[in-house]
Formats: C-alpha cells, sequence, structure tokens
C-alpha cells in the first residue's frame, strides 16, 4: 500500500528556482526566435505580408521621420530592410532572454512579455493597408508557441542536469529548424506564393515591338554597366518589407476620380489590349552622383495613356496618382502621361514576367521622371485628380513635385589603379526622354574630349560611352559630362540627392603605376 499522504513532494515557493540563470536567458532566446519562425511559418502558408518581422518593420518604416529612412536607403542601399528585419529580430531575441529570466522568478511575468510582443506584432499586422483581422494570427502564434516552449522548459527542462537541458534546449532549436526549412519552402510554393502564379505566365508577344537599337548598343567594355540591365541585377528601391503578394487571378485595377467614367480592368483586360514593348531607362531619385540606382530593360505592357482615355479624364485633373497594392503612391503630371511619350503599365521586364521584386503583376514606367513620381509598382489604382488637391507619398515627406530627370552620367572603369599605357576609360550616361548627344572626358585640368558613344534607337535609354586614354604614371582625376538631346550640358552645380534628385560631375580619382 502506499501511503499517499506521506508526500515527498518540496514546498515549492521555498525553493530556489531550477537552473542557473543563464539557461533560462537561453531557453528564452530559443523560445522567442522559434516563436518567430512558427509566426514566419503561418504567414507564409496564407498571408505573407502578416509575417511578424515584416508587419513590425513595415511599421517602424512607416513611423520613422522621413530623414531616418533616407539616411537608411542612402547607407544600406538595397540592403536596409533586411537589415532592420535583422535588427528587429535581435530584439526580440533579446526580450526573449528578459522573458526567460523573469519566468524564473515568476512564470506570470514571463507569460505577460510573451503577450506584450505579440499583441505589439498583431497590432502592426492588422493595421497595414490591405491586411484584416486574420493577419493578428501569426503574432498571436508566435507569442503562444514561445509561451509553450517556456512553460515546458519550466516543468521538465529547467530541472534536469547540465547535459539533459542541452538536449532539451537543442531539440526545442531542432524544432525550430525544421520550422524554418519549411517557411522557406512555403514562400517558394505554399498557397501564398505569387511565384507559382508568376512562373506560369508567358510573356505574349508584342504588337508593337521595340526598335532594336543593334548590336552597337553595347560597346562591350569589362566592367562596364551592360547596356540591357539583368532583371537580377536592376537596383530596387520601395517602402514594402516583403513585396506585396498580390493574386493575379482576382488583381483588378480601378480608374477612378476627375473621370467621366468609372472603369475596373482584369489582368485578362490588359493582356487583350495592343501590348507595347519598349527600352526604358529608370532611375531613383535618391541616386547619388555616380551611383548605381539606375537600369535599363526592355519593357512590355500597355499604353498608360489609352488606357485612361477610356475614362474620358476631366481636362483639369493635372495629377495622376496611382496606387500600389501595399497603399504607396505616386503622383505623375498628366500632361506628360498624355504627350505622347511611351508611358506604360508594364507587366513584363526583359522577356520575363514582371519580377515580384519589381511590381508584379503589374507597374508603371514613365520615360523622362524620377520612379517616386511615376513608376509605381504593384499598381491596382489609378486616380485623376490635381496637384492641389492630393500629396502621394514622398511628396508628403518634403521631397520635389515631379521634374524631368536631371542630365546624369557616370564613369564605371577604370576603378582606382591602373597601368600606364591605353586605358579604356568607359561608362553611362541617361537623360531620358531628351536623350544623350555628346558626353565629354576631362583628364585633370585638360580640355573636355568627346568620348565615343554607343548606337540608341530612342531617347529613352541610357547611352555608353568609352574613351581609350593615354594613360601616363602619378595620380589623375577623370571627370565626365554629358549633352542631352536638346544641346544642354550637364550642370556641374553640385546637389544632393533631397529633394530633387542630385546634380554634379561624376570623377573618380586613380593611380596610374
Ligand atoms: N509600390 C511601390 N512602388 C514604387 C516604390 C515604392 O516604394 N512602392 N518606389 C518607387 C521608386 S522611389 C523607384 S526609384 C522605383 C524603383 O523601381 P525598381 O525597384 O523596380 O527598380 O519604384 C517606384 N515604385
Ligand atoms: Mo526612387
Amino acid at each position: 500500500m502506499t501511503d499517499h499522504t506521506a508526500s515527498t513532494s518540496p514546498d515549492r515557493t521555498a525553493e530556489a528556482p531550477a537552473g542557473p540563470a543563464a539557461a533560462w536567458a537561453a531557453a528564452g532566446v530559443i523560445a522567442a526566435v522559434t516563436g518567430l519562425i512558427a509566426g514566419h511559418l503561418a504567414a507564409a502558408l496564407f498571408l505573407p505580408r502578416a509575417a511578424p518581422l515584416s508587419a513590425i518593420s513595415d511599421v517602424v518604416i512607416a513611423f520613422s521621420p522621413p530623414e531616418v529612412t533616407e539616411w537608411g536607403i542612402e547607407t544600406f542601399g538595397t540592403a536596409d530592410k533586411p537589415l532592420l528585419q535583422t535588427g528587429i529580430a535581435f530584439a526580440l531575441a533579446l526580450a526573449g532572454a528578459v522573458a526567460g529570466l523573469a519566468w524564473r522568478r515568476a512564470p506570470i511575468a514571463g507569460a505577460l512579455i510573451a503577450a506584450v510582443l505579440a499583441a505589439a506584432g498583431a497590432a502592426a499586422a492588422i493595421t497595414r493597408p490591405e491586411l484584416g483581422a486574420a493577419a493578428a494570427l501569426p503574432s498571436i502564434i508566435a507569442g503562444a508557441w514561445a509561451a509553450a516552449c517556456l512553460h515546458w522548459w519550466a516543468t521538465r527542462g529547467a530541472a534536469r542536469d547540465a547535459s539533459g537541458r542541452r538536449r532539451f534546449l537543442a531539440a526545442v532549436a531542432g524544432i525550430g529548424a525544421a520550422a524554418f526549412a519549411a517557411t522557406l519552402l512555403a514562400r517558394r510554393f505554399g498557397p501564398g506564393s505569387v511565384e507559382a502564379d508568376r512562373d506560369a505566365f508567358t510573356v505574349p508577344e508584342p504588337d508593337l515591338p521595340a526598335t532594336d537599337p543593334g548590336p552597337g548598343a553595347d560597346l562591350d567594355v569589362a566592367g562596364l554597366a551592360p547596356w540591357r540591365t539583368p532583371n537580377g541585377d536592376f537596383y530596387r528601391i520601395d517602402t514594402a518589407i516583403t513585396s506585396p503578394a498580390v493574386d493575379v487571378e482576382s488583381w483588378e485595377l480601378r480608374v477612378h476620380g476627375m473621370v467621366g467614367q468609372v472603369r475596373t480592368y482584369t489582368f485578362d483586360d490588359l493582356l487583350g489590349r495592343e501590348l507595347i514593348e519598349r527600352d526604358i531607362t529608370l532611375c531613383c531619385v535618391s541616386n547619388p552622383v555616380g551611383g548605381s540606382l539606375v537600369g535599363n530593360a526592355r519593357w512590355i505592357g500597355v499604353s498608360l495613356a489609352d488606357l485612361l482615355a477610356e475614362s474620358d479624364p476631366d481636362p483639369a485633373a493635372d495629377q495622376l496618382v496611382s496606387r500600389s497594392a501595399d497603399g504607396w503612391t505616386a503622383g505623375t503630371p498628366a500632361s506628360m502621361v498624355f504627350d505622347g511619350r511611351d508611358a506604360l503599365i508594364a507587366v513584363g521586364m526583359n522577356g520575363a514576367p514582371l519580377p515580384v521584386d519589381h511590381g508584379w503583376p503589374a507597374r508603371m514606367v514613365v520615360p523622362g521622371l524620377y520612379g517616386y513620381v511615376s513608376a509605381t509598382k504593384w499598381l491596382v489604382d489609378l486616380e485623376l485628380t490635381t496637384f492641389d488637391a492630393y500629396d502621394p507619398y514622398w511628396i508628403e515627406r518634403d521631397w520635389a513635385l515631379p521634374a524631368p530627370v536631371h542630365t546624369a552620367s557616370r564613369i564605371d572603369t577604370p576603378g582606382s589603379k591602373a597601368d600606364a599605357g591605353t586605358v579604356t576609360v568607359a561608362g553611362v550616361a541617361w537623360a531620358q526622354h531628351r536623350g544623350i548627344s555628346a558626353v565629354e572626358l576631362k583628364v585633370d585640368d585638360g580640355p573636355w574630349t568627346a568620348c565615343e558613344l554607343s548606337d540608341v534607337a530612342t531617347d529613352d535609354t541610357w547611352r555608353q560611352w568609352r574613351y581609350d586614354w593615354d594613360a601616363e604614371s602619378g595620380d589623375h582625376t577623370l571627370t565626365v559630362r554629358a549633352t542631352d538631346g536638346d544641346g544642354r550640358v550637364q550642370t556641374d552645380e553640385v546637389a544632393p540627392p533631397k529633394p530633387s534628385g542630385a546634380t554634379g560631375l561624376h570623377n573618380v580619382k586613380i593611380t596610374v603605376a
């Protein structure tokens, strides 16, 4: 017979917490990180932008002063958002350690920390544009998993001996690693994945093919940017942490505002229209002199002007506001959209379906304007309005109203060292929709000397240039300047990117041995 009254269980309140504090902190970190993975797996399965890290980063960006976001873009370029997400993940891991230590003293305190973090993630997700109440779920799952982990640890892990504790934590970390792999797979192939839709889309043959500039379009110099920028190398700038996953089946483009008739178009409606293929160079207003936020691609899409005309726009509407699936906006002068230039709603880029990061399934491209006032990705809405009535995203943040791109030129090669003798100096120059008529190079304080230019078929692309320089040993400065198609020489006046685009001449300092 067992004597149930003679219990050997110790007095819990009097006992010191099981296991060393460091092990509890480690358990907290593992709980937080695996919780985040659980949240991201849940999101990947049904709502990519509701992933806790994406939602929190989106909110951090939305509420950061513009100076901070611009500093991020300038300092880290395209790596700004992965870095922000990594930083937030570290902060959450740290919060996990704190929750672990708190749980050691009083489980309710640790659970409370997990609940507060989950609530913050949930609030961030449901307040994002176009995300409903269901967006709270991934963060709730993350918090619940983290709390469950700490509970398991407290009840069956912490009291073991050192190697038992390590085995316990390794097992939980292993589950996390497996969930991480599953997340990556779900992102690529899961129901929330737009990649599958995109893969299934074959870009149709254009009704109006681009005029090919021929082999002379590319001077083919080592180190020189190719005339056509491959999609994988094309710069990417946007405010989205995770590119919006737009479902092409239900995608609609709405035209409204100061129009005679509101219209909506499906993706099939777009494909049924006359398809136009054009080579157009796109550049970012944030690009510093000599910078790489510029690229040239062969776009395929429909005429923006023709599509808008079907809605019978009011001639008093001077601004076309385009809106993306994630609520970003750009304001383009209606006069420029309707002046006959090849303003496109593009569905293809360099022969491939528009990459998800570049706006799948549809984006705007307007030759001659910076991206922030024209190149809306994940396009869903076109509103004819006035500049007086509405300030779009970057205008509200004190960037300049739209103006034609500045004439710019860049030296791509050589770098900072060369051997004496003939050195090929080469680069690109752009002044979209005005074209480039000349590029000149200056060595030290010498005269401006004309460079050889590549062939172009239109004024809407950049143009390569090259110059065979007879380099003598010593330190030299090479400076480049371009002249646009209207005969205007690029200004040497130095201006920063904000508010209306950088100006000044690009130079490189080179040591010739
Ligand atoms: N939806 C959306 N579209 C956007 C942006 C954005 O933040 N969100 N950024 C614009 C800016 S500032 C530029 S320079 C171009 C860059 O296009 P790319 O990323 O395809 O090179 O996209 C434009 N379209
Ligand atoms: Mo931009």
